[in-house]
């Protein structure tokens, strides 16, 4: 097993005692917090990472372009306030490879390499009821006991190409966004073709458009996508920040929706107007507002844009509006223009010369909206029974997104029970934490929370310190053991279901319902509440000994707290 920067001799495995207290699944931001809070208490800990790198999504992603789509100064951890202050990001944006030196840094300085255990894909997860604890095996042969098992596997993690008829024939060059290479891809003097367009696609066309002789993009649906105005970080900006950044954090938490707040350069809480209860001139300048701010600041825009159809099609049919004013030929930007669902139902794209790449003689847009690809020959991609020759073929073409990650793991909790089988249909997962029958086992980032539609490092920070409060209380003894019980678990997945009566998100085929994999049930998967009430909802699982869940406090836990 290759693993780099590894320590996996210094828990030696044993057949009759646990090795870990706690096993963590993922080396994204998510995982590597939990990993900093769990070392913090003096725990045995590992952390089991997939890639010969951490980073999780970030690591994979390494396309032309790819870069986070929320401000750097607020897609950062806010644990450390000496991190946040001492730490400059270059870019609003900051991209991947950034991105990469950041999560690197916060390894190094929080000394989180010796627990970590790379290049090592976690297979499977048992649940054992007499010893109270889970065996975690991984694809290199580590089988190892820990009290608690938690998966900070990612919500865009899980990419594959979809299974085009005629794909094992094509001769040319694949790549997969988010499997992207290591080493420099040059399309220089190739006919390249880029299938998909969301988010990963408006970003790396642009680039693979200057390099390539040609370049031939597939869209089956168009997606709304807003100019991202990245650039070098305003320094007056980041200092304004950092002067504040407690009180910015808290806006960010407690007064948007998703836990972006910035809105030209401004803290700017969430606009709890409706979009038709204002004036089309007050309407226009808002929605003109945030265009020239760029980026996903819409989200924070009027209240019932998710919710009422009459105010969502203000702001759809003035972002057509611009799109169109992007496009030099009408036709071709007619076929950019998204239209059939509504804005924001897929998540919004924030592009850097997406459409404007269009206008370039050497790109080709071909709708296959009405006619899916037929199929993949030795030469390149054939719709409506012509054949598009390429060198290269860039599948963009998206994730099992929110629970794929999950899903690929064999986890078996109480009586047998398959976490696949139990999640049949749809998800369900108390607060999105914790599953009735897989005890001691918890979800960071995952379904049945908002990570999906919030800012996931919010949101993935507030977990983990949940998820740490709760093993405090429970303890790590053999006794320890913390589960759900069926009861509030419906009651939550009830709350989900109440929250989202009348979303609009339900009327678009999305990652967020899980309509983008072929088979997988459509199902909402996150939590439509927002980042506050998911936060309340939180505390109060909290209340009273978290007395909406069972709880076996260790010997240990029971004695220190005189209880
Ligand atoms: P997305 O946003 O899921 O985009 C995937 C794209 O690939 C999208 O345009 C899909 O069209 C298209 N697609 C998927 N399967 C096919 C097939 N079989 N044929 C043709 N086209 C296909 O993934 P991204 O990686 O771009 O972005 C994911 C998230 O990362 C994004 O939301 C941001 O949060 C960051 P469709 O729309 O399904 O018709």
């Amino acid at each position: 097993m290759s693993s780099v920067r590894s320590s996996q001799s210094q828990h030696p495995l044993s057949a009759d005692q646990q090795d870990f207290d706690v096993v963590i699944v993922g080396g994204g931001f998510a995982g590597l917090y939990m990993l900093h809070r769990i070392q913090q208490r003096g725990l045995r800990v590992r952390l089991y990472e997939a890639g010969s790198g951490i980073g999780g999504t970030w690591f994979w992603n390494r396309y032309p372009g790819a870069r986070v789509d929320v401000e750097s100064m607020e897609y950062s951890y806010s644990f450390d306030d000496a991190l946040q202050q001492e730490w400059s990001w270059t870019e609003r944006y900051a991209g991947q490879p950034e991105l990469m030196r950041y999560i690197n840094h916060c390894a190094d300085r929080f000394n989180l390499w010796p627990n970590i255990q790379l290049s090592s894909k976690v297979t499977a997860a048992d649940y054992n009821e007499s010893t109270r604890d889970w065996r975690v095996v991984t694809d290199g042969g580590d089988s190892v006991r820990a009290k608690y098992c938690i998966l900070a596997t990612g919500f865009l993690s899980s990419g594959d190409i979809p299974k085009f008829e005629g794909l094992e024939d094509y001769q040319g060059n694949t790549y997969l966004t988010s499997r992207w290479p290591h080493e420099e891809v040059d399309f220089s003097g190739q006919r390249v073709a880029v299938i998909g367009t969301g988010s990963s696609a408006v970003q790396s066309i642009p680039h693979i458009a200057e390099q390539a002789d040609n370049l031939v993009v597939f869209q089956r649906t168009p997606p709304f996508s807003i100019p991202a105005r990245n650039g070098p970080l305003d320094t007056e900006f980041e200092k304004r920040v950092k002067a504040m950044y407690p009180e910015w954090r808290r806006l960010q938490r407690e007064e948007s929706r998703g836990g972006f707040i910035a809105v030209n350069n401004e803290p700017t809480p969430a606009n709890d107007n409706s979009a038709i209860a204002v004036s089309e001139e007050e309407r226009l300048a808002d929605y003109e507002m945030r265009w020239q701010s760029g980026g996903l600041c819409y989200y924070s825009s009027y209240i019932d844009l998710l919710t009422n159809q009459q105010s969502n099609d203000t702001l759809a049919e003035f972002i057509r509006e611009k799109t169109r004013q992007r496009v030099n030929d009408p036709e071709v930007a007619e076929l950019l223009v998204p239209k059939g669902y509504p804005i924001m139902a897929k998540r919004l794209c924030a592009d850097t010369n997406y459409y404007e790449t269009y206008n370039r003689h050497n790109v080709q847009l071909v709708s296959i909206k009405d006619a899916p690809i037929e199929k993949l020959t030795a030469n390149g991609v054939v719709v409506r029974g012509e054949e598009y020759a390429v060198d290269s073929i860039v599948f963009a073409t998206g994730f099992d997104a929110v629970t794929g990650a999950i899903s690929r793991i064999n986890v078996t909790g109480s009586n047998g029970q398959d976490l696949n089988d139990y999640w049949t249909g749809a998800p369900r997962a108390y607060l999105g934490l914790l599953s009735a029958g897989f005890p001691n086992l918890f979800f960071l980032d995952g379904p049945c929370a908002n990570g999906a539609l919030v800012s996931p490092m919010l949101l993935s920070e507030y977990q983990v310190d949940w998820i740490d409060r709760c093993l405090e209380y429970v303890g790590f003894g053999d006794d320890a053991c913390v589960e759900v019980q069926p009861e509030p678990e419906a009651d939550w997945m009830q709350h989900m279901h109440d929250v989202s009566k009348g979303s609009l998100l339900y009327l678009a085929d999305s990652w967020y319902m899980g309509a983008n994999i072929p088979g997988k049930p459509r199902a909402l998967l996150s939590y439509l509440g927002g980042l506050e009430s998911y936060r309340r909802q939180c505390r109060a699982g909290e209340a009273n000994g978290y007395e909406k869940l069972t709880v076996t406090r260790s010997a240990e836990a029971t004695l220190a707290s005189g209880g």
